[in-house]
């Protein structure tokens, strides 16, 4: 496999080299706002025919940057295929969401979870990321993606998307030991999977803690951060000879960066409701950051796009070590166009901010 990269500023910026501009990429960049996606899908039946068809897969990843000029191309698949992997039966019904066939309702069914092997049970993931790896053809770098154990557990547990998020949190205080368990497995299965992406091709790997900023901070660190510290301690360091970074990102964990930053983790994910400039004096000399623009910004029109990606350059200051994105992910009702001036707004106006 090459690995020789035609823009590596996405992983430059990770790893706080000098760029020419500020890389960007959106989260669900792939996906329903796009119609060659809602074609495709439409064509496949569901979602996880999608997802278990690596040419398929490729296709949809692929979609996205042959619109925009893209800095980084994102595996496409879900979080809830370790769930799957794990034997709860995932589905999704139309308008409701991830559904498990066996959620989890006891001590007795954690109990029962046993670690895979990603290339058996989870082979049609790393057929993808070989397949994108090759469609690529070093065009950008791709980057691999789990879950956390916190955010994968409250879906295991709730049986599904959840508001409240009861079950679990009655569980956190009721029966910790039982939880504890729980993401211990989750920690070493996401190990495995993220493992066997970076061999099968990711170069650079994000998880994803949508659910972490529900918890109290005692809570956050010892039923999320504790186990993503376990991940960062065991992932592949380098692969290809270059360093895999990872990003850490809980959605609405603006308040416990300094302790992000301190699991060793390249670049740490925020969301729109921290300021960037605060975020980098706080951590920006230990780790890059990625964000943070509200998704809901690419409904304003164009002047007003362009108008906050310049605050948001601004906000950043000068230098490496910022990779623009969106705070989470792109919304399903955006207009393509949008997302391309929001793009190219990004790498015309940072250029003055990588100037020697
Ligand atoms: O076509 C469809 O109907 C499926 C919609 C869809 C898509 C496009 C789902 C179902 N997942 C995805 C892809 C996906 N999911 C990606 C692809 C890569 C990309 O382009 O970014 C990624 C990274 C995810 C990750 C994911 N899935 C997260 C973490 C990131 C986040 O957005 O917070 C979560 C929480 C999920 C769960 C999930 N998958 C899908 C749904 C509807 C949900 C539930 C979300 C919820 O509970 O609110």
């Amino acid at each position: 496999m090459s690995s020789t990269l035609k823009n590596d500023r996405y992983l430059k910026a990770l790893l706080k080299e000098p760029v020419d501009c500020t890389p960007v990429w959106m989260m669900r960049q792939a996906g329903r706002y796009l119609p060659e996606y809602r074609e495709l899908r439409a064509q496949a039946g569901d979602f996880m025919s999608l997802c278990k068809n690596p040419e398929l897969a490729c296709e949809v990843t692929l979609q996205p940057l042959r619109r925009f000029d893209l800095d980084a191309a994102i595996l496409f698949s879900d979080i809830l295929t370790i769930p799957d992997a794990l034997g709860l039966g995932l589905y999704f019904s139309t308008g409701e969401g991830p559904c498990f066939e066996r959620p989890i309702q006891n001590t007795a069914d954690i109990n029962k979870l046993a670690v895979f092997d990603p290339e058996i049970e989870l082979g049609y993931v790393m057929d993808a990321v070989r397949t994108i790896r090759t469609a690529l053809a070093g065009q950008v770098p791709l980057i691999g993606f789990s879950g956390s154990p916190w955010t994968l557990a409250t879906y295991m547990i709730e049986g599904g998307s959840s508001k409240a998020f009861t079950k679990i949190k009655k569980m956190c205080y009721s029966d910790p030991d039982a939880l504890h368990k729980l993401l211990d497995l989750l920690a070493d299965c996401v190990i495995v999977y993220l493992n066997a992406q970076i061999k099968a091709g990711a170069q650079s790997v994000m998880i994803f803690d949508t659910w972490g900023g529900v918890l109290s901070q005692s809570c956050y660190l010892e039923f999320s951060l504790r186990y993503m510290q376990k991940i960062v301690d065991g992932l592949i360091q380098s692969h290809e000879n270059r360093i895999v970074p990872v990003t850490l990102f809980t959605k609405n964990g603006g308040q416990w960066l300094s302790h992000i930053a301190a699991t060793g983790c390249h670049a740490v994910g925020i969301d729109w409701t921290t300021e960037l400039d605060t975020a980098r004096a706080q951590i920006g000399s230990q780790v890059s950051l990625q964000g943070n623009m509200d998704p809901s910004v690419l409904y304003a029109p164009k002047e007003r796009i362009e108008s906050e990606v310049q605050r948001l350059l601004a906000q950043y200051g000068k230098g490496t070590g910022h990779i623009f994105n969106l705070g989470h992910g792109i919304h399903l009702d955006v207009n393509p166009e949008h997302a391309k001036i929001f793009i190219d707004a990004v790498h015309t106006y940072s250029k003055p901010y990588h100037l020697p």
